[in-house]
């Protein structure tokens, strides 16, 4: 538990000016991020657009992170997809290849009831012997578990943890009190980071890591060390970006600010937003007026 213990960016999957993955630039922003402190890295999610590639990509930029990651913080990788045999097959993959954690969303697009969403992460976790950690993400899926279904399932064996996407603070202290302080629970929204650490949540997952790792470090520090004002400060100072970041899609807007930053990520898929040469100068204003970029 400890080694997840901290800020964990949910990564960016960069691109080619071809739309291939970019091995190089991945390399350097990873080097970059761990530079930073940050505890962990969360790859293939919302913001590394897993669903939005192909499965051989998606093994593909496990490979690449894991290669220079070196053991030096955990790689968890988000197999989640529509049907169970592309989890079971990306699951696979992720033990081959030394991942230390897999993550998956629901199963969506089909409505499902409990117990066949149940049986999807119990194929998951039954397919190779490494953990996983839940994500629950119900504004994305459509499907929002239970108390009683994330208890039930965080009794079973090598599943350690949930990454909790939902702003719903008190379903998330309700979760962290039945499942108990070995299984770990993670932050998804970074403008509540304090408010998920302040209810007992382990660490924090989430995309805006990627373009201010040192403000959500230090955040977290601060809030480790019971200097709540400071964290505060913290927060707030983060959130005046993000309010800004969200007249956007936080996708295109990370990717800009990366490239701003010097990390020639490329452009999101489509049909994420391609943002236009006005949309990109105004983005280039956002940056200069907040230093901590
Ligand atoms: O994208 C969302 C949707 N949330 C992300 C994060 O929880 C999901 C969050 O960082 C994620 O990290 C992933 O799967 O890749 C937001 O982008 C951020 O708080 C800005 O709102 O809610």
């Amino acid at each position: 538990i400890e080694r997840y213990k901290g800020i964990i960016p949910a990564l960016i999957t960069p691109y080619t000016n071809e739309g291939k993955i970019n091995e190089a630039v991945t390399r350097k922003l990873i080097q970059h991020l761990l530079s930073k402190g940050v505890k962990g890295l969360y790859l293939s999610g919302s913001t590394g657009e897993g669903f939005l590639q192909t499965v051989e990509e998606r093994k593909q930029f496990l490979e690449i992170v894991v290669d220079e990651v070196q053991g030096e913080v955990p790689v968890i990788s988000q197999v989640g997809a529509v049907d169970t045999n592309t989890c079971v097959e990306l699951t696979k993959h992720a033990a081959e290849v030394g991942a230390d954690a897999v993550s998956a969303v629901a199963p969506f697009y089909y409505k499902h009831g409990s117990e066949q969403i149940k049986q999807h992460y119990l194929d998951i976790v039954n397919a190779a012997d490494i953990p996983l950690i839940i994500y629950h993400i119900p504004d994305f899926t459509g499907t929002s578990g239970s108390i009683d279904f994330y208890e039930e399932l965080s009794k079973v064996e090598n599943i350690i943890g949930l990454k909790y996407t939902s702003k719903d603070t008190f379903f998330m202290q309700q979760l962290i009190d039945v499942c108990g302080d070995e299984f770990m629970v993670f932050n998804g929204p970074d403008e509540c980071c304090i408010a998920g650490l302040a209810v007992g949540a382990h660490g924090a997952i989430g995309s805006t890591y990627n373009i201010m790792p040192e403000k959500f470090v230090s955040l977290f520090n601060h809030f480790a060390n019971g200097n709540i004002a400071a964290a505060k400060q913290e927060q707030y100072e983060a959130n005046r970006l993000i309010r800004k970041l969200l007249d956007y899609d936080f996708i295109a807007f990370e990717r800009e600010v990366l490239t701003l930053q010097g990390f020639d990520v490329g452009k999101p898929r489509k049909p994420l937003q391609q943002l236009t040469d006005m949309e990109r100068s105004q983005i280039r204003k956002i940056v200069e007026e907040f230093p901590f970029l």
